[in-house]
């Protein structure tokens, strides 16, 4: 478990594997984790409907046995069919994004092999627990992602996903009023448990939060390539 590290508030720095073996700059990863049912593949729908005219944009998906997250983002066309990619991880999510992270690195290379030159690559792992992060060797920044209906208690409780994370995005906002989640609460108890690293509240039905998440991903690009 990487709880060991240390986590820089700033956008993700330039790592020593920032350049493919032609010498050019990849792509910047960004991971998006978070419990199953979340809004994760909503929120990379969201990102790539911001972001695809301004950005050359890819995604890989990480299900456990379907690959219905591609599916479902083929259907919606947020992005050429060419710049999906589904891996599935058999029976442990965090394994892939964690452990063994040779399927995810692999889709991420053929991506920009295949549709480079790439600004960035969207990686989103397979919902799991609130403790699943990403190893610092597939993705340069990660998103969390809970959702309101999850329960109002879950940034109180942290965990290294809460915690830890780049950003994170307490989804669904608009369902808040009919399961009873103190939004205030939720954004004191965020505060508390990360000091200043950001939190974004969004409703992917409402679209509020949208730009936000948007615009802090176009920051970590700006970090990137400077
Ligand atoms: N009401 C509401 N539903 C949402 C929101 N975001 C996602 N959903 C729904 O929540 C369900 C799970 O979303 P999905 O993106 O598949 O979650 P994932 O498992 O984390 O990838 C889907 O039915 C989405 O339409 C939101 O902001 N508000
Ligand atoms: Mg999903």
């Amino acid at each position: 478990m990487h709880l060991d590290h240390t986590h820089d508030t700033t956008p993700a720095a330039l790592g020593a594997d920032a350049r493919r073996p032609d010498g050019a700059r990849r792509a910047l990863r960004i991971g998006l984790g978070g419990p199953v049912g979340s809004g994760k593949t909503a929120t990379v729908a969201a990102l790539c409907r911001a972001l695809r005219e301004e950005l050359s944009l890819a995604v890989v998906t990480n299900d456990i046995y379907t690959c219905e997250d591609a599916e479902f983002l083929l259907r919606e066309a947020v992005l050429p069919p060419e710049r999906i990619t589904a891996v599935e991880t058999g029976a442990c999510p965090h394994t892939a994004i964690r452990d063994d992270i040779s399927a995810n690195l692999e889709a991420v290379e053929d991506l920009e092999d295949e549709v480079g030159p790439l600004d960035l690559i969207l990686v989103e792992s397979g919902g799991d627990n609130l403790t699943a992060t990403f190893s610092k060797g597939l993705v340069d920044a990660q998103i969390f992602v809970i959702d309101v209906a999850g329960g109002d208690d879950i940034p109180r409780k942290g965990g290294p996903g809460v915690t830890t994370a780049d950003l994170l995005v307490v989804n669904k906002t608009d369902l808040a009023p009919y399961v009873g989640s103190d939004l205030d609460r939720m954004a004191a108890d965020a505060k508390a448990q990360r000091a200043e690293l950001p939190v974004v509240f969004q409703s992917l039905r409402t679209g509020s939060g949208v730009q936000d998440v948007a615009a802090w991903v176009r920051a970590q690009l700006a970090a990137w390539t400077a």
